[in-house]
Protein backbone atom coordinates (compact mmCIF):
# COMPACT_ATOMS: atom_id res chain seq x y z
CA UNK A 1 0.00 0.00 0.00
CA UNK A 2 1.35 3.05 -0.81
CA UNK A 3 1.77 5.81 1.70
CA UNK A 4 -0.29 8.58 2.32
CA UNK A 5 1.67 11.03 0.93
CA UNK A 6 1.65 9.20 -1.92
CA UNK A 7 -1.70 8.83 -2.45
CA UNK A 8 -2.99 12.53 -1.83
CA UNK A 9 -0.88 14.31 -4.01
CA UNK A 10 -1.80 17.75 -2.93
CA UNK A 11 -0.03 19.15 0.40
CA UNK A 12 -2.17 21.04 2.23
CA UNK A 13 -4.74 18.13 1.77
CA UNK A 14 -1.62 15.89 3.50
CA UNK A 15 -1.42 18.03 6.25
CA UNK A 16 -5.08 18.25 7.11
CA UNK A 17 -5.97 14.75 6.60
CA UNK A 18 -3.16 14.28 9.25
CA UNK A 19 -4.48 16.89 11.87
CA UNK A 20 -7.16 15.34 11.49
CA UNK A 21 -6.32 11.41 12.25
CA UNK A 22 -4.62 12.58 14.93
CA UNK A 23 -7.69 14.43 16.34
CA UNK A 24 -10.19 11.16 15.63
CA UNK A 25 -7.31 8.27 16.05
CA UNK A 26 -8.61 6.05 13.27
CA UNK A 27 -7.45 2.71 13.06
CA UNK A 28 -6.48 3.52 9.67
CA UNK A 29 -6.98 5.41 7.05
CA UNK A 30 -8.43 4.67 3.53
CA UNK A 31 -7.65 7.33 0.81
CA UNK A 32 -10.85 6.58 -2.15
CA UNK A 33 -9.49 6.63 -5.80
CA UNK A 34 -13.53 6.15 -7.20
CA UNK A 35 -12.53 3.43 -8.99
CA UNK A 36 -15.26 0.67 -9.96
CA UNK A 37 -13.20 -1.93 -8.20
CA UNK A 38 -12.71 -0.11 -5.53
CA UNK A 39 -16.69 0.80 -5.24
CA UNK A 40 -17.15 -3.36 -5.33
CA UNK A 41 -14.88 -3.63 -2.43
CA UNK A 42 -16.48 -1.37 -0.45
CA UNK A 43 -20.13 -2.53 -1.30
CA UNK A 44 -19.06 -6.10 0.18
CA UNK A 45 -17.19 -4.97 3.07
CA UNK A 46 -20.59 -2.51 3.95
CA UNK A 47 -22.61 -5.84 3.29
CA UNK A 48 -20.25 -8.05 5.28
CA UNK A 49 -20.47 -5.14 7.98
CA UNK A 50 -24.30 -4.96 7.82
CA UNK A 51 -25.00 -1.89 6.62
CA UNK A 52 -26.20 -3.33 3.44
CA UNK A 53 -28.36 -5.41 2.28
CA UNK A 54 -28.36 -6.87 -1.42
CA UNK A 55 -31.35 -7.20 -3.18
CA UNK A 56 -32.59 -9.70 -5.67
CA UNK A 57 -29.95 -9.71 -8.30
CA UNK A 58 -32.74 -10.22 -10.84
CA UNK A 59 -35.10 -7.60 -10.17
CA UNK A 60 -32.59 -5.19 -8.27
CA UNK A 61 -29.29 -5.47 -9.87
CA UNK A 62 -26.62 -4.05 -8.09
CA UNK A 63 -28.82 -2.89 -5.77
CA UNK A 64 -28.93 -2.25 -1.67
CA UNK A 65 -30.85 -1.75 0.92
CA UNK A 66 -30.01 0.32 3.74
CA UNK A 67 -31.97 0.59 7.20
CA UNK A 68 -30.94 4.25 9.26
CA UNK A 69 -31.08 4.75 12.93
CA UNK A 70 -34.55 5.02 13.60
CA UNK A 71 -33.58 8.30 14.82
CA UNK A 72 -31.90 9.36 11.86
CA UNK A 73 -34.33 9.89 9.33
CA UNK A 74 -33.96 13.44 8.19
CA UNK A 75 -32.26 16.55 7.78
CA UNK A 76 -32.46 18.13 11.55
CA UNK A 77 -32.47 21.95 11.41
CA UNK A 78 -32.41 23.12 14.90
CA UNK A 79 -28.84 21.10 15.25
CA UNK A 80 -28.05 22.83 11.94
CA UNK A 81 -25.90 25.64 12.58
CA UNK A 82 -24.05 28.66 10.94
CA UNK A 83 -20.88 29.59 12.55
CA UNK A 84 -18.90 32.88 11.83
CA UNK A 85 -17.65 35.69 14.35
CA UNK A 86 -20.87 37.72 14.07
CA UNK A 87 -24.25 36.69 14.78
CA UNK A 88 -25.63 39.17 12.21
CA UNK A 89 -23.99 37.10 9.59
CA UNK A 90 -25.96 34.33 9.98
CA UNK A 91 -29.27 36.25 10.08
CA UNK A 92 -32.12 35.42 11.90
CA UNK A 93 -33.06 32.23 10.12
CA UNK A 94 -30.60 30.28 10.87
CA UNK A 95 -29.02 28.82 13.97
CA UNK A 96 -25.93 30.58 14.66
CA UNK A 97 -23.08 29.43 17.10
CA UNK A 98 -19.84 31.83 17.62
CA UNK A 99 -16.86 30.12 15.55
CA UNK A 100 -14.29 29.92 17.94
CA UNK A 101 -16.98 28.47 20.46
CA UNK A 102 -18.06 25.58 17.98
CA UNK A 103 -14.68 24.28 17.27
CA UNK A 104 -13.91 24.56 20.94
CA UNK A 105 -17.07 22.23 21.60
CA UNK A 106 -16.75 19.93 18.55
CA UNK A 107 -13.32 19.34 19.54
CA UNK A 108 -14.44 17.37 22.29
CA UNK A 109 -16.81 15.36 20.12
CA UNK A 110 -14.54 14.20 17.41
CA UNK A 111 -11.39 13.86 19.67
CA UNK A 112 -10.80 9.78 19.50
CA UNK A 113 -14.11 9.45 17.96
CA UNK A 114 -12.81 6.89 15.24
CA UNK A 115 -10.90 4.68 17.17
CA UNK A 116 -11.15 1.40 15.93
CA UNK A 117 -12.87 2.36 13.06
CA UNK A 118 -11.33 3.01 9.21
CA UNK A 119 -11.10 7.06 8.37
CA UNK A 120 -12.41 7.33 4.77
CA UNK A 121 -10.90 10.18 2.66
CA UNK A 122 -13.36 10.91 -0.27
CA UNK A 123 -11.78 13.21 -2.91
CA UNK A 124 -14.85 14.90 -4.82
CA UNK A 125 -15.60 17.49 -7.24
CA UNK A 126 -18.86 19.26 -7.08
CA UNK A 127 -19.27 20.25 -10.90
CA UNK A 128 -18.22 18.75 -14.03
CA UNK A 129 -14.23 18.13 -14.06
CA UNK A 130 -12.28 20.56 -15.66
CA UNK A 131 -15.03 23.12 -15.01
CA UNK A 132 -14.01 26.86 -14.01
CA UNK A 133 -17.17 26.72 -11.65
CA UNK A 134 -16.36 23.09 -10.11
CA UNK A 135 -15.45 23.40 -6.44
CA UNK A 136 -13.15 20.59 -4.75
CA UNK A 137 -14.17 19.10 -1.25
CA UNK A 138 -12.47 16.52 0.16
CA UNK A 139 -14.64 14.59 2.95
CA UNK A 140 -13.09 12.63 5.80
CA UNK A 141 -15.99 10.41 7.14
CA UNK A 142 -15.94 6.61 9.27
CA UNK A 143 -18.96 6.07 7.50
CA UNK A 144 -18.98 3.47 4.77
CA UNK A 145 -22.28 4.01 3.92
CA UNK A 146 -21.85 7.61 3.40
CA UNK A 147 -18.63 7.26 1.50
CA UNK A 148 -20.05 5.24 -1.15
CA UNK A 149 -23.23 7.74 -1.35
CA UNK A 150 -20.85 10.14 -1.81
CA UNK A 151 -18.91 8.04 -4.93
CA UNK A 152 -22.77 8.23 -6.40
CA UNK A 153 -23.48 11.94 -5.34
CA UNK A 154 -20.64 13.53 -6.66
CA UNK A 155 -17.76 13.24 -8.99
CA UNK A 156 -15.22 11.42 -6.83
CA UNK A 157 -12.06 10.03 -7.06
CA UNK A 158 -8.52 10.87 -8.37
CA UNK A 159 -9.48 13.19 -11.02
CA UNK A 160 -9.99 15.49 -8.13
CA UNK A 161 -6.33 16.31 -7.38
CA UNK A 162 -6.16 16.96 -10.99
CA UNK A 163 -9.36 20.03 -10.23
CA UNK A 164 -7.57 20.93 -7.02
CA UNK A 165 -3.68 21.23 -8.25
CA UNK A 166 -1.24 22.37 -5.61
CA UNK A 167 -3.83 25.07 -4.38
CA UNK A 168 -5.65 24.79 -1.17
CA UNK A 169 -8.91 25.82 -2.43
CA UNK A 170 -11.19 22.74 -1.02
CA UNK A 171 -14.03 22.28 1.09
CA UNK A 172 -12.55 20.54 4.20
CA UNK A 173 -15.47 18.33 5.22
CA UNK A 174 -15.27 16.36 8.40
CA UNK A 175 -17.83 14.05 9.62
CA UNK A 176 -18.35 10.76 12.12
CA UNK A 177 -21.45 9.19 12.96
CA UNK A 178 -20.31 9.34 16.60
CA UNK A 179 -22.99 7.53 18.46
CA UNK A 180 -25.63 8.73 16.40
CA UNK A 181 -27.65 10.39 19.93
CA UNK A 182 -29.66 13.31 18.27
CA UNK A 183 -29.16 14.79 21.26
CA UNK A 184 -25.15 15.02 20.26
CA UNK A 185 -25.64 16.11 16.89
CA UNK A 186 -24.29 19.05 15.33
CA UNK A 187 -23.94 19.89 11.64
CA UNK A 188 -21.53 23.32 11.73
CA UNK A 189 -20.62 25.00 8.78
CA UNK A 190 -17.48 27.63 8.97
CA UNK A 191 -17.89 29.75 5.86
CA UNK A 192 -15.29 32.25 6.28
CA UNK A 193 -12.76 28.76 6.86
CA UNK A 194 -14.78 26.67 3.82
CA UNK A 195 -14.95 24.23 6.55
CA UNK A 196 -17.87 21.63 7.71
CA UNK A 197 -18.05 19.86 10.23
CA UNK A 198 -20.49 17.70 10.76
CA UNK A 199 -20.97 14.75 13.95
CA UNK A 200 -23.82 12.70 15.11
CA UNK A 201 -26.02 11.99 11.59
CA UNK A 202 -25.89 9.42 9.03
CA UNK A 203 -28.42 10.70 6.77
CA UNK A 204 -28.21 12.94 3.42
CA UNK A 205 -28.39 16.05 4.17
CA UNK A 206 -26.41 16.05 7.31
CA UNK A 207 -23.98 13.49 6.07
CA UNK A 208 -23.33 13.68 2.32
CA UNK A 209 -21.78 17.13 2.99
CA UNK A 210 -20.96 17.41 -0.70
CA UNK A 211 -24.82 18.43 -0.88
CA UNK A 212 -26.86 20.60 1.07
CA UNK A 213 -23.71 21.69 3.33
CA UNK A 214 -21.06 22.34 0.17
CA UNK A 215 -22.99 23.33 -2.81
CA UNK A 216 -26.11 25.50 -0.96
CA UNK A 217 -24.71 26.46 2.29
CA UNK A 218 -20.83 27.00 2.13
CA UNK A 219 -21.36 27.87 -2.16
CA UNK A 220 -24.11 30.49 -1.44
CA UNK A 221 -21.81 32.17 0.98
CA UNK A 222 -18.91 32.27 -1.79
CA UNK A 223 -21.41 32.98 -4.54
CA UNK A 224 -22.27 36.16 -2.52
CA UNK A 225 -19.06 37.26 -2.62
CA UNK A 226 -18.14 35.96 -6.20
CA UNK A 227 -20.95 37.05 -7.77
CA UNK A 228 -23.16 33.97 -8.70
CA UNK A 229 -25.80 31.86 -7.68
CA UNK A 230 -25.73 28.68 -5.41
CA UNK A 231 -29.66 27.70 -5.33
CA UNK A 232 -32.02 24.64 -4.03
CA UNK A 233 -33.21 24.07 -7.97
CA UNK A 234 -34.03 21.37 -10.02
CA UNK A 235 -32.79 22.24 -13.53
CA UNK A 236 -34.72 20.82 -16.63
CA UNK A 237 -34.29 21.45 -20.75
CA UNK A 238 -37.65 21.29 -22.88
CA UNK A 239 -37.55 20.43 -26.80
CA UNK A 240 -40.76 21.50 -28.66
CA UNK A 241 -41.53 19.74 -31.71
CA UNK A 242 -39.34 22.79 -33.36
CA UNK A 243 -36.10 20.95 -31.57
CA UNK A 244 -35.97 24.62 -29.38
CA UNK A 245 -34.95 23.27 -26.63
CA UNK A 246 -35.48 26.01 -23.41
CA UNK A 247 -33.95 25.35 -19.89
CA UNK A 248 -35.58 26.68 -16.83
CA UNK A 249 -34.95 26.09 -13.32
CA UNK A 250 -37.01 25.31 -10.19
CA UNK A 251 -37.48 26.52 -5.93
CA UNK A 252 -39.46 24.10 -4.45
CA UNK A 253 -39.18 23.06 -0.56
CA UNK A 254 -37.54 19.43 -0.12
CA UNK A 255 -40.10 16.42 -1.32
CA UNK A 256 -42.65 19.06 -3.27
CA UNK A 257 -41.88 17.00 -6.28
CA UNK A 258 -38.55 18.44 -8.25
CA UNK A 259 -37.34 15.05 -8.91
CA UNK A 260 -40.73 14.40 -10.51
CA UNK A 261 -40.45 17.46 -12.57
CA UNK A 262 -37.23 17.09 -13.41
CA UNK A 263 -37.55 13.41 -14.83
CA UNK A 264 -41.46 14.62 -16.21
CA UNK A 265 -42.96 12.19 -18.85
CA UNK A 266 -44.85 14.61 -21.38
CA UNK A 267 -48.73 13.52 -21.71
CA UNK A 268 -49.37 11.30 -24.74
CA UNK A 269 -50.43 14.18 -26.78
CA UNK A 270 -47.54 15.87 -26.18
CA UNK A 271 -45.56 13.59 -26.89
CA UNK A 272 -47.15 12.51 -29.87
CA UNK A 273 -46.65 15.69 -31.06
CA UNK A 274 -42.47 15.43 -30.40
CA UNK A 275 -41.88 17.09 -26.93
CA UNK A 276 -39.03 16.00 -25.20
CA UNK A 277 -37.67 16.44 -21.47
CA UNK A 278 -34.40 16.29 -20.09
CA UNK A 279 -32.86 16.54 -16.95
CA UNK A 280 -29.65 18.95 -16.29
CA UNK A 281 -30.41 18.31 -12.08
CA UNK A 282 -33.53 17.43 -9.81
CA UNK A 283 -31.62 19.86 -6.63
CA UNK A 284 -29.09 22.10 -7.14
CA UNK A 285 -28.02 24.61 -9.55
CA UNK A 286 -25.11 27.09 -9.64
CA UNK A 287 -25.52 29.87 -11.92
CA UNK A 288 -23.47 32.42 -13.15
CA UNK A 289 -23.58 35.41 -15.38
CA UNK A 290 -21.87 34.42 -18.85
CA UNK A 291 -19.63 37.26 -20.44
CA UNK A 292 -20.52 36.05 -23.54
CA UNK A 293 -24.01 36.63 -23.67
CA UNK A 294 -24.76 38.87 -20.23
CA UNK A 295 -27.80 36.10 -19.74
CA UNK A 296 -27.92 33.63 -16.36
CA UNK A 297 -26.44 30.15 -17.13
CA UNK A 298 -26.40 27.24 -14.76
CA UNK A 299 -24.51 23.81 -13.88
CA UNK A 300 -26.15 21.05 -11.75
CA UNK A 301 -23.31 20.66 -9.53
CA UNK A 302 -24.18 17.06 -8.38
CA UNK A 303 -23.81 13.57 -10.18
CA UNK A 304 -26.47 11.63 -8.17
CA UNK A 305 -29.98 12.21 -6.94
CA UNK A 306 -31.21 11.83 -3.67
CA UNK A 307 -34.88 11.08 -3.94
CA UNK A 308 -37.72 10.69 -1.64
CA UNK A 309 -38.98 7.03 -2.29
CA UNK A 310 -42.82 6.72 -1.40
CA UNK A 311 -45.06 7.69 -4.05
CA UNK A 312 -42.92 6.82 -6.48
CA UNK A 313 -44.33 4.79 -9.80
CA UNK A 314 -44.07 3.67 -13.18
CA UNK A 315 -47.04 6.04 -12.91
CA UNK A 316 -45.83 8.79 -11.32
CA UNK A 317 -42.31 8.90 -12.20
CA UNK A 318 -41.26 6.00 -14.71
CA UNK A 319 -38.19 7.87 -15.87
CA UNK A 320 -37.00 7.31 -12.00
CA UNK A 321 -38.32 3.66 -12.12
CA UNK A 322 -36.33 2.93 -15.02
CA UNK A 323 -32.85 5.11 -13.32
CA UNK A 324 -33.55 2.88 -9.68
CA UNK A 325 -33.76 -0.59 -11.16
CA UNK A 326 -30.23 -1.21 -11.07
CA UNK A 327 -27.07 0.37 -8.99
CA UNK A 328 -29.16 2.28 -6.10
CA UNK A 329 -28.86 2.07 -2.74
CA UNK A 330 -32.49 2.55 -1.24
CA UNK A 331 -32.51 3.75 2.19
CA UNK A 332 -35.76 2.76 4.78
CA UNK A 333 -37.82 1.04 2.37
CA UNK A 334 -39.74 -2.30 2.71
CA UNK A 335 -38.12 -5.53 2.16
CA UNK A 336 -39.57 -8.60 0.71
CA UNK A 337 -38.88 -12.26 1.60
CA UNK A 338 -37.74 -12.87 -2.01
CA UNK A 339 -35.09 -9.78 -1.82
CA UNK A 340 -37.65 -7.57 -3.70
CA UNK A 341 -37.93 -4.04 -2.28
CA UNK A 342 -41.92 -2.05 -1.66
CA UNK A 343 -42.98 1.36 -0.75
CA UNK A 344 -46.22 3.30 -0.35
CA UNK A 345 -47.27 4.51 -3.94
CA UNK A 346 -45.71 0.96 -5.79
CA UNK A 347 -48.76 -0.54 -6.19
CA UNK A 348 -50.55 -3.49 -4.46
CA UNK A 349 -48.97 -4.26 -1.38
CA UNK A 350 -47.06 -7.29 -0.57
CA UNK A 351 -49.22 -10.00 2.30
CA UNK A 352 -46.30 -9.94 4.43
CA UNK A 353 -42.89 -7.60 4.42
CA UNK A 354 -39.99 -6.39 6.98
CA UNK A 355 -40.71 -2.59 7.26
CA UNK A 356 -38.08 0.72 7.10
CA UNK A 357 -37.02 -0.72 10.52
CA UNK A 358 -36.77 -4.16 9.53
CA UNK A 359 -40.08 -5.40 12.02
CA UNK A 360 -42.55 -7.79 10.41
CA UNK A 361 -45.86 -6.07 8.21
CA UNK A 362 -48.91 -6.48 7.16
CA UNK A 363 -51.21 -4.36 5.27
CA UNK A 364 -53.51 -2.89 8.05
CA UNK A 365 -50.83 -2.86 10.64
CA UNK A 366 -51.17 0.84 11.07
CA UNK A 367 -47.60 1.65 10.28
CA UNK A 368 -45.94 2.77 7.61
CA UNK A 369 -43.79 0.20 5.50
CA UNK A 370 -41.28 2.54 3.72
CA UNK A 371 -40.46 5.47 5.86
CA UNK A 372 -42.12 8.32 4.66
CA UNK A 373 -39.04 10.20 3.59
CA UNK A 374 -37.01 7.02 2.79
CA UNK A 375 -34.66 7.86 -0.05
CA UNK A 376 -32.87 6.18 -3.21
CA UNK A 377 -29.58 6.84 -4.53
CA UNK A 378 -28.71 6.68 -7.93
CA UNK A 379 -25.95 8.15 -10.32
CA UNK A 380 -27.72 10.44 -12.89
CA UNK A 381 -25.89 7.97 -15.47
CA UNK A 382 -28.90 5.77 -14.95
CA UNK A 383 -31.09 8.64 -15.73
CA UNK A 384 -32.64 7.76 -19.35
CA UNK A 385 -33.74 11.63 -20.03
CA UNK A 386 -30.64 12.62 -19.08
CA UNK A 387 -29.88 15.96 -20.81
CA UNK A 388 -26.37 15.71 -23.27
CA UNK A 389 -25.56 18.97 -21.40
CA UNK A 390 -25.34 17.86 -18.03
CA UNK A 391 -21.59 16.74 -17.63
CA UNK A 392 -20.89 20.26 -19.40
CA UNK A 393 -18.57 22.59 -17.85
CA UNK A 394 -20.05 25.63 -19.27
CA UNK A 395 -23.83 24.75 -18.47
CA UNK A 396 -26.82 25.57 -19.85
CA UNK A 397 -28.43 28.54 -20.48
CA UNK A 398 -31.35 29.46 -17.83
CA UNK A 399 -34.55 31.04 -19.47
CA UNK A 400 -36.62 30.86 -16.67
CA UNK A 401 -36.85 30.85 -12.90
CA UNK A 402 -40.05 28.69 -11.22
CA UNK A 403 -40.95 29.38 -7.61
CA UNK A 404 -43.40 26.34 -5.70
CA UNK A 405 -44.71 25.89 -2.84
CA UNK A 406 -47.40 23.54 -1.14
CA UNK A 407 -50.24 25.18 -0.51
CA UNK A 408 -53.67 23.92 -0.37
CA UNK A 409 -55.23 27.09 -1.01
CA UNK A 410 -54.57 30.78 -1.64
CA UNK A 411 -52.26 30.41 -4.65
CA UNK A 412 -53.06 30.42 -7.77
CA UNK A 413 -51.57 27.58 -10.65
CA UNK A 414 -49.01 29.72 -11.94
CA UNK A 415 -48.55 33.84 -12.48
CA UNK A 416 -45.02 35.35 -14.07
CA UNK A 417 -43.72 38.10 -12.08
CA UNK A 418 -44.12 41.42 -13.42
CA UNK A 419 -40.12 42.03 -13.74
CA UNK A 420 -37.14 41.40 -11.68
CA UNK A 421 -37.78 42.64 -8.59
CA UNK A 422 -41.62 41.33 -8.77
CA UNK A 423 -40.12 37.99 -9.00
CA UNK A 424 -37.46 38.30 -6.23
CA UNK A 425 -40.38 39.25 -4.15
CA UNK A 426 -42.69 36.26 -4.97
CA UNK A 427 -39.72 33.94 -4.54
CA UNK A 428 -38.97 36.04 -1.12
CA UNK A 429 -42.08 34.92 -0.12
CA UNK A 430 -42.65 31.63 -1.12
CA UNK A 431 -44.98 29.47 1.21
CA UNK A 432 -45.12 25.30 1.74
CA UNK A 433 -46.76 23.15 4.12
CA UNK A 434 -43.81 21.40 5.78
CA UNK A 435 -43.12 17.51 4.84
CA UNK A 436 -41.28 14.55 6.02
CA UNK A 437 -38.01 15.95 4.58
CA UNK A 438 -36.73 17.74 7.80
CA UNK A 439 -38.02 16.56 11.24
CA UNK A 440 -40.74 18.28 12.60
CA UNK A 441 -44.60 18.97 12.40
CA UNK A 442 -45.95 18.06 8.62
CA UNK A 443 -48.05 20.40 6.79
CA UNK A 444 -48.21 23.44 8.51
CA UNK A 445 -46.89 26.57 6.38
CA UNK A 446 -44.09 28.05 6.60
CA UNK A 447 -42.65 30.71 4.69
CA UNK A 448 -39.39 29.33 2.57
CA UNK A 449 -37.81 31.74 0.45
CA UNK A 450 -36.71 30.63 -3.12
CA UNK A 451 -36.89 27.05 -0.66
CA UNK A 452 -33.20 27.94 0.65
CA UNK A 453 -35.08 28.63 4.12
CA UNK A 454 -32.69 26.17 5.42
CA UNK A 455 -29.56 25.45 2.89
CA UNK A 456 -29.02 29.52 3.03
CA UNK A 457 -25.34 30.00 4.64
CA UNK A 458 -25.68 33.55 5.67
CA UNK A 459 -28.12 36.45 6.41
CA UNK A 460 -31.47 36.34 4.12
CA UNK A 461 -31.76 39.81 3.95
CA UNK A 462 -28.25 40.03 2.00
CA UNK A 463 -29.47 37.18 0.65
CA UNK A 464 -32.28 38.58 -0.92
CA UNK A 465 -30.02 41.93 -2.17
CA UNK A 466 -27.94 39.37 -3.73
CA UNK A 467 -30.77 38.43 -5.91
CA UNK A 468 -31.68 41.80 -6.35
CA UNK A 469 -28.45 43.03 -7.37
CA UNK A 470 -27.78 40.31 -9.77
CA UNK A 471 -30.00 41.95 -12.12
CA UNK A 472 -28.08 44.87 -13.00
CA UNK A 473 -25.63 42.24 -13.81
CA UNK A 474 -27.55 40.55 -16.39
CA UNK A 475 -28.30 41.86 -20.06
CA UNK A 476 -31.12 39.68 -20.40
CA UNK A 477 -32.63 37.77 -17.14
CA UNK A 478 -34.86 35.12 -17.21
CA UNK A 479 -38.63 35.11 -16.55
CA UNK A 480 -39.46 34.46 -13.01
CA UNK A 481 -43.05 32.29 -12.48
CA UNK A 482 -44.56 31.38 -9.39
CA UNK A 483 -46.15 27.73 -9.33
CA UNK A 484 -48.54 25.41 -7.41
CA UNK A 485 -49.45 22.35 -8.00
CA UNK A 486 -51.22 21.64 -4.92
CA UNK A 487 -54.06 24.02 -4.76
CA UNK A 488 -56.95 21.69 -3.49
CA UNK A 489 -60.83 22.10 -2.77
CA UNK A 490 -63.29 21.93 0.03
CA UNK A 491 -63.22 18.63 -0.04
CA UNK A 492 -59.36 18.03 0.09
CA UNK A 493 -59.00 16.73 -3.55
CA UNK A 494 -56.55 18.26 -6.01
CA UNK A 495 -57.79 20.46 -8.51
CA UNK A 496 -54.57 19.68 -10.78
CA UNK A 497 -53.65 16.63 -12.28
CA UNK A 498 -49.92 17.52 -11.68
CA UNK A 499 -47.05 15.45 -12.72
CA UNK A 500 -46.67 15.03 -17.06
CA UNK A 501 -49.44 17.58 -16.73
CA UNK A 502 -47.48 19.72 -15.15
CA UNK A 503 -45.59 20.29 -18.89
CA UNK A 504 -48.83 22.31 -20.08
CA UNK A 505 -47.97 25.08 -17.37
CA UNK A 506 -44.56 24.91 -18.25
CA UNK A 507 -45.07 24.98 -22.34
CA UNK A 508 -46.94 28.24 -21.31
CA UNK A 509 -44.26 29.62 -19.38
CA UNK A 510 -41.49 28.88 -22.34
CA UNK A 511 -43.88 30.99 -24.66
CA UNK A 512 -43.44 33.77 -22.15
CA UNK A 513 -39.88 33.35 -21.77
CA UNK A 514 -39.70 33.72 -25.77
CA UNK A 515 -42.41 36.18 -25.97
CA UNK A 516 -45.14 34.51 -27.47
CA UNK A 517 -47.48 33.75 -24.90
CA UNK A 518 -50.25 36.03 -23.51
CA UNK A 519 -51.69 36.48 -20.32
CA UNK A 520 -53.89 39.25 -18.26
CA UNK A 521 -52.90 41.17 -15.05
CA UNK A 522 -53.81 39.84 -11.62
CA UNK A 523 -52.61 41.58 -8.49
CA UNK A 524 -50.22 38.82 -8.63
CA UNK A 525 -48.33 38.82 -11.89
CA UNK A 526 -49.50 37.77 -15.51
CA UNK A 527 -51.84 35.02 -15.51
CA UNK A 528 -52.69 32.75 -18.43
CA UNK A 529 -56.53 32.67 -19.53
CA UNK A 530 -57.60 28.84 -19.91
CA UNK A 531 -57.09 30.12 -23.83
CA UNK A 532 -53.25 30.82 -23.05
CA UNK A 533 -52.92 27.39 -21.72
CA UNK A 534 -53.29 24.00 -24.14
CA UNK A 535 -56.01 22.45 -21.63
CA UNK A 536 -57.27 20.08 -24.72
CA UNK A 537 -57.66 16.19 -23.49
CA UNK A 538 -57.42 17.56 -19.70
CA UNK A 539 -60.90 16.50 -18.32
CA UNK A 540 -60.66 19.60 -16.11
CA UNK A 541 -64.09 22.36 -16.56
CA UNK A 542 -64.23 25.94 -16.15
CA UNK A 543 -65.27 26.08 -12.80
CA UNK A 544 -61.96 24.53 -11.56
CA UNK A 545 -59.64 26.26 -14.10
CA UNK A 546 -61.75 29.19 -12.45
CA UNK A 547 -60.67 28.14 -8.89
CA UNK A 548 -57.26 26.67 -10.45
CA UNK A 549 -56.07 30.64 -10.87
CA UNK A 550 -58.43 32.58 -8.29
CA UNK A 551 -56.73 35.45 -6.33
CA UNK A 552 -59.08 35.32 -3.76
CA UNK A 553 -58.96 38.83 -2.27
CA UNK A 554 -59.75 37.31 1.59
CA UNK A 555 -57.04 34.53 1.57
CA UNK A 556 -54.54 37.28 -0.17
CA UNK A 557 -54.92 39.61 2.94
CA UNK A 558 -54.17 36.65 5.17
CA UNK A 559 -51.21 35.86 3.08
CA UNK A 560 -49.68 39.39 3.31
CA UNK A 561 -50.39 39.55 6.72
CA UNK A 562 -48.54 35.80 7.38
CA UNK A 563 -45.81 37.35 5.21
CA UNK A 564 -45.29 40.24 7.94
CA UNK A 565 -43.87 37.66 10.09
CA UNK A 566 -41.17 37.35 7.85
CA UNK A 567 -40.64 40.93 7.36
CA UNK A 568 -40.54 41.55 10.86
CA UNK A 569 -37.99 38.67 11.79
CA UNK A 570 -35.56 40.44 9.03
CA UNK A 571 -36.50 43.80 10.40
CA UNK A 572 -33.74 46.07 9.24
CA UNK A 573 -32.04 43.74 6.89
CA UNK A 574 -35.33 43.43 4.78
CA UNK A 575 -34.49 45.36 1.16
CA UNK A 576 -36.40 47.99 0.47
CA UNK A 577 -37.61 47.11 -2.43
CA UNK A 578 -39.25 44.18 -1.20
CA UNK A 579 -40.96 46.16 1.31
CA UNK A 580 -42.45 48.34 -1.81
CA UNK A 581 -43.64 45.62 -3.39
CA UNK A 582 -45.10 43.88 -1.04
CA UNK A 583 -46.94 47.18 -0.61
CA UNK A 584 -47.71 47.31 -4.40
CA UNK A 585 -49.16 43.69 -3.97
CA UNK A 586 -51.15 44.73 -0.92
CA UNK A 587 -52.31 47.87 -2.77
CA UNK A 588 -53.55 45.67 -6.39
CA UNK A 589 -55.60 43.12 -4.06
O1 LIG B 1 -32.06 15.13 2.79
S1 LIG B 1 -31.64 16.11 1.84
O2 LIG B 1 -31.41 17.37 2.52
O3 LIG B 1 -30.41 15.71 1.19
C1 LIG B 1 -32.86 16.28 0.67
C2 LIG B 1 -33.76 17.39 0.95
O4 LIG B 1 -34.26 17.54 2.06
O5 LIG B 1 -33.99 18.18 0.02
MN1 LIG C 1 -33.48 19.36 -1.71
Amino acid sequence: MASLSEQIPNRHVQRWVHDCAEKCSPASVRVLDGSPDEKQQLLAEAVANKVLIPLNRQKWPGCYLHRSHPQDVARTEHCTFICTPEKREAGPTNNWLDDRHAYAMLEAHFQGCMKGKTMFVVPFIMGPAGSPLAKVGIQLTDSIYVAISMGIMTRMGRQTWDQLGSTDDFTRCLHSVGDCDPKRRYICHFPHDNTIWSYGSNYGGNALLGKKCLALRIASFLGRKQGWMAEHMLLVGATNPQGETTYVTGAFPSACGKTNFAMMVPPADYRKAGWKISTVGDDIVWMYVNQRDGRLWAINPEAGYFGVVPGTSEKTNPNAMTAIRHDTIFTNVALLPDGDVWWEGKGDPPKECLDWRGEKWTPGCGRPAAHPNSRFTVSMWNNPILDPKADDPVGVPVSGIIFGGRRSDTIPLCVQSFNWSHGVYLGATLSSETTAAATGQVGVVRRDPMAMRPFCGYNMGDYFRHWLDMRKRLVDPPRIFLVNWFRKNEKGQYLWPGFGENLRVLEWMIGRCRGRASARETALGWSPTANDLNLGGLDLDAETWQRLQAVNAKEMQQELASQQELYDQLGDDMPRELVWQRELTAAAI
